[in-house]
């Protein structure tokens, strides 16, 4: 007889159980244990990893995580996957570019490999970082669940300390992208469901006393010379006053910012240059706390709203935007940095200040080019659609979502708006967790704008949302001449909506199909989607209060909703094809509305 673990009583046990999930969903990897991470070595971990789909839960039954990393030949039980050798897949990526068959996988997949590990200090701590998984990520270390996280692109931090061994370890991840009612997105979305780590995964270690956060602003009074400071520690340090060291040296700035329970804030006059489209610029901050350093490029600016006028540093401007997915045609959902330099330099040509990234946080790098290319930007988190409003799980997860977007991405100048949604019916249960996560994006961020893409009656053609009034400006998704028959119905919203806050049109737009066997008239040609373009430009161009717009939108995306014989699993309404090369006429048309409004803008860059 072979000898038996204790996992094979388990493995007939777990067939009965449906409840073996419950354990694994603390989603207490959240941003309570975020880490700064500016400036700090990291140990990459991307690479090929040992990779099984798993449809039925299998390993969590089964516990393949506990399973020891013994040879094939050398297994006393019939486990029904081996963690340690067998398939690989390269980290990052998503398993629908992978392979045909993982094309439409929704469920969990195991991601496995080995780690070195050499102490470079005694108290040294360790951490695993993965920039994004979709959906749920599961973390094991040597066969022990640490715990998981909820939100498909926002970064994720496990804390390793005390459990590696010196030598081989094994890390384990099972990463589910299923959909389900209490997700957010929830079920159904206008985009492609990716699954897997597709973002870096990293090691970061510490000293045992570590500067956990950093955030710094310049103070929003209109004097543009005073910077707030605000940072957290943790662990001991040999001093009865402990403090935090930040350093501008370029503006021969040098602070102590004295610390209680591990957290300091100062204000601290300095006159910056402040930071613009025009002149983006930034300046290198270190922090030092005992042992620990870490460093941000960090631009000081000032956005603000006065009546229907958007104010960067005092000047009113207009935002010539573009929305934009992260998607390709090869890589799915995983951004490089070509890719990323391709899309600003498209928004450029353009003639573009702004861009919104849709709907969801994009890649860590996105927000630092654009502070350094001098592009404003518009950020969201995924509440879109329809959502569970009236559950709680549901909003403690968007509320995590929201705030690890900001505490990641809260020293990006170019960041100017938080959006909390997209297109959600205006019911009560939708409007009380909607102007909470907008009362959490002002406390996590007193210096930036809070918005969604708000509501339009069609029927009285005007703008009519209830939580418009909890905005900071307003953003409409309009589709005249498309899902909207009538254009003239926008020059009626335009006079029946008497706003007291900017508006900018979040979305507008048309599918316009360029391939073999396009139309040459009608829907889905090119020609009509450039006819929606002139009559926009033209009508939108009337209405003062716009601030402006980010239409629908720079490059063709997948999506599995949309099927029709111009579609077929595309959204066509990419200014570019989805080569990202093929400009469609209007592309031109945009580029040349917005050059007209560049010349005339108030705001020189
Ligand atoms: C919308 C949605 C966006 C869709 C777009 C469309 O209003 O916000 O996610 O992709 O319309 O193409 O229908």
């Amino acid at each position: 007889m072979l000898e038996r673990s204790h996992l094979a009583e388990n493995a007939i046990n777990c067939l009965h159980d449906e409840q073996y999930d419950l354990p694994f969903n603390l989603q207490n990897l959240n941003h309570r244990n975020m880490l700064f991470i500016g400036g700090r070595q990291r140990e990459s971990l991307n690479g090929d990893w040992n990779f099984a789909v798993d449809l039925l839960d299998t390993g969590l039954r089964q516990r393949w995580y506990q399973m020891q990393p013994t040879p094939a030949e050398q297994r006393t039980e019939p486990w029904d996957y081996d963690p340690y050798v067998g398939e690989t897949i390269p980290v990052p990526s998503c398993w629908q570019m992978q392979k045909k068959e993982w094309y439409f996988f929704e469920g969990s997949a195991w991601y496995t490999r080995a780690w070195e590990y050499q102490p470079n200090s005694a108290d040294e701590r360790v951490f695993l970082r993965i920039g994004a998984a979709q959906y749920d990520c599961k973390v094991f270390i040597n066969g022990e669940f640490i715990g998981n996280h909820y939100g498909g692109s926002t970064p994720l931090f496990a804390e390793f300390t005390g459990k590696l061994r010196i030598g081989r370890n094994w890390i384990m991840c099972c990463v589910n992208n299923s959909r389900t009612l209490d997700r957010v997105p929830m079920r159904n979305t206008d985009w492609f469901n990716y699954g897997g780590i597709y973002r870096d995964i990293e090691i970061v270690r510490t000293p045992g006393a570590l500067i956990r956060d950093l955030h710094l602003y310049l103070v929003p009074n209109r004097q543009y010379n005073q910077i707030h400071i605000d940072v957290e520690t943790e662990g001991e340090v040999d001093s009865d006053h402990p403090q935090v060291v930040v350093s501008i040296a370029e503006l021969n700035l040098r602070c102590t910012i004295m610390l209680t329970a591990g957290k300091g804030s100062i204000e601290i006059n300095a006159e910056p240059e402040l930071w613009s489209p025009e002149r983006p610029k930034l300046y290198t901050v270190v922090a030092e706390f005992a042992q620990d350093r870490v460093t941000d490029r960090v631009g000081f600016r000032q956005i603000e709203v006065n009546g229907t006028e958007i104010l960067l540093n005092g000047t009113s401007i207009f935002l010539r935007g573009i929305s934009v997915h992260e998607d390709d045609v090869a890589l799915g959902k995983v951004v490089t940095m070509d890719d990323l330099k391709r899309r600003f330099h498209h928004a450029k040509q353009l003639n573009c200040n702004y861009l919104r990234f849709a709907h969801y946080t994009h890649h860590e790098w996105a927000t630092q080019l654009a502070d350094e290319l001098g592009l404003l930007i518009w950020a969201e988190i995924p509440v879109y659609w329809a959502i569970d409003f009236q559950n709680p799980a549901t909003y403690r997860d968007a509320e995590n979502q929201l705030i690890e977007m900001i505490k990641r991405d809260r020293n990006r100048a170019s960041v100017i708006i938080w959006s909390v949604g997209n297109e959600n019916a205006d019911t009560d249960a939708r409007l009380g967790f909607m102007a909470e996560l907008v009362n959490t994006a002002r406390r996590y961020d007193p210096c930036r704008l809070v918005s969604a893409a708000c509501l339009v009656n069609h029927a009285q053609n005007r703008i009519e949302d209830r939580l418009a009034e909890h905005l900071d400006l307003i953003g409409i998704n309009e589709y005249y001449g498309w899902y909207e028959e009538n254009f003239d119905d926008l020059l009626a919203l335009g006079e029946n909506s008497n706003p007291s806050k900017p508006v900018v049109i979040s979305e507008t737009g048309a599918d316009g199909f360029i391939g073999e066997g396009a139309p040459t008239s009608g829907l889905f040609s090119e020609s009509y989607m450039s006819e929606v373009y002139r009559k926009q430009i033209d009508y939108l161009a009337k209405m003062d209060y716009i601030k402006g717009i980010s239409p629908w939108i720079l490059y063709e995306f997948r999506v599995e909703r949309r099927q029709n014989v111009f579609q077929r699993g595309w959204n066509r309404k990419g200014l570019i094809a989805n080569d990202k090369v093929t400009k469609k006429q209007a592309f031109h048309l945009l580029a040349e509305f917005y050059a007209k409004l560049k010349s005339r803008s108030s705001y020189h860059e």
